[in-house]
């Protein structure tokens, strides 16, 4: 390994310390006989300063340093208050160790708000951006909370198939690929096999993966391409038991990242609440009388929730203090594998999670029941022969379970305040962005 420290490693308090320090030279000043170069690594940035009283012959190689070179300086820090960070350092040695082209695909040095299309297109750079960095970071430290709380509790982590021969969520967003001879489909959903593996007996699992949606969209909170973390849990009483896993995972979650992700949050400017009190629980009806009494607004769809009403809904709530909220009961039957039981106060066990106005998860108690579930399935048109596979675990044994998935990017979208999903995804794909 190069011997180097990051620079967030290098404080004032190494005065008079020697240190090596390696990364892209983010900002490089000229100031006649005196060179700043501000080294910039993941973990932030540090400013070299060369004079050419001190060592003419590191002055004259520090004047070939270009933009977004790499460098790799060893020297003594110095505890100034005209640097950022109170500390520089002052080079004893200077490697250039790559080089780069001229013009740069975008400039990143100051704080140019290059438009998202651009951003994406030159990704890779993009990503060197402090601002950019963080959201990373910080989805790394939030996803690593997310799974601890899991494990934790004694969830088996599972992966499933990506390809398989139908999708749970319905056809007309299934991408085919072809599979040998013949035409299979990309996964949308490990819905189907996360059930199965309650009546193997797993009890608890879950998975963070990849589900696959083919819709023609153009919005700021879709994509084609989707990180899911998917959830699934057996000897349920109810829902309830799903929504307390989730509330309490989710809680968790954010609490570790206010706790690790500091430094992401200040840079993004974000200022993370931690809902305390439970999540409120409101029925799909309670939903749509709050949207029509005091916003005057009617979703189209009379079963469900539009992009508008949810943001209603949750400015709602927030306001009162509660920036997560649970609609719990959507009518209609739209998914067969949901339960409905007869005599509810709610249509259905199904309930979807809005946190700061947006939908992050969507779950429920699943139908265990075979003959119900396929009076379902034939009710809705669904080909049964394609799901045999599926109607078979339950023939022998099937507990009653429930479960969730919650998109991974919308999390991050909105606990990183980002205007757009994209933004929380390293490399996105939507129905115009296959590349990079
Ligand atoms: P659903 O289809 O509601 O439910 O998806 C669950 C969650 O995934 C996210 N999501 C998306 N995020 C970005 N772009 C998309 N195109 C997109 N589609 C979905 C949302 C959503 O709440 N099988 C069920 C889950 C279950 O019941 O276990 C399912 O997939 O945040």
């Amino acid at each position: 390994m190069i011997d180097r420290k990051y620079t967030a490693e290098v404080t004032s308090d190494d005065d008079g310390e020697t240190v090596s320090v390696a990364g892209w030279a983010h900002e490089i000043r000229d100031l006649g006989g005196l060179t700043f170069v501000i080294v910039r690594d993941r973990e932030g940035q540090v400013q070299v300063t060369f004079k050419e009283d001190d060592n003419e012959e590191l002055f004259e190689k520090a004047q070939e340093i270009g933009k977004e070179d790499i460098i790799h300086v060893t020297g003594e820090v110095e505890e100034t208050d005209q640097a950022p960070g109170d500390r520089e350092i002052k080079p004893t040695s200077l490697e250039v160790i790559s080089n780069a082209s001229s013009p740069l695909p975008m400039d990143i040095s100051k704080n140019i708000d290059s438009d998202l299309s651009t951003r994406l297109d030159n990704r890779f750079m993009d990503l060197r951006q402090p601002k950019t960095h963080a959201i990373f970071s910080l989805r790394s430290k939030a996803m690593q909370a997310m799974e601890e709380w899991f494990e934790e509790d004694g969830y088996i982590n599972i992966d499933t198939p990506l390809i398989s021969k139908g999708g749970a969520e319905g056809g007309a967003e299934l991408f085919p690929v072809i599979y040998y001879e013949e035409e299979a489909f990309l996964s949308q959903s490990p819905q189907l096999y996360k059930q199965m593996l309650m009546a193997a007996g797993f009890d608890k699992v879950y998975e963070t993966g990849t589900a696959f949606r083919a819709e023609e969209f153009a919005t700021s909170r879709h994509v084609s391409e989707i990180s899911m973390f998917d959830v699934e849990l057996a000897f349920i009483e109810d829902h309830h038991d799903v929504m307390d896993v989730q509330e309490e995972s989710l809680r968790y979650t954010l609490k570790q990242v206010r706790k690790k992700a500091s430094r992401e949050l200040d840079l993004l400017d974000v200022e993370l609440d931690v809902p305390e009190e439970d999540f409120p629980r409101i029925t799909f009806d309670r939903a749509r009388e709050i949207l029509k009494e005091e916003y005057g607004h009617v979703p189209e769809d009379l079963g469900d929730l539009d992009t508008k009403g949810e943001k209603l809904l949750g400015e709602h709530f927030e306001e009162k203090g509660h920036p997560a909220i649970f609609v719990v009961g959507y009518p209609g039957e739209k998914f067969y594998y949901m339960q409905e039981v007869e005599g509810d106060e709610v249509a259905s066990r199904k309930f979807d999670l809005i946190y700061k106005g947006q939908e992050l998860s969507s779950g429920g108690q699943r139908q265990h029941d075979l003959d119900t579930l396929e009076e379902w399935m034939e009710r809705q048109d669904v080909d049964k022969s394609n799901f045999s596979f599926y109607l078979e675990a339950f023939k022998f044994g099937m507990p009653p379970h429930g479960g969730y998935g919650l998109g991974i990017d919308r999390m991050i979208q909105k606990i990183a305040e980002l205007d757009n999903i994209k933004e929380a995804i390293l490399f996105p794909r939507d129905p115009d962005r296959l590349t990079p």
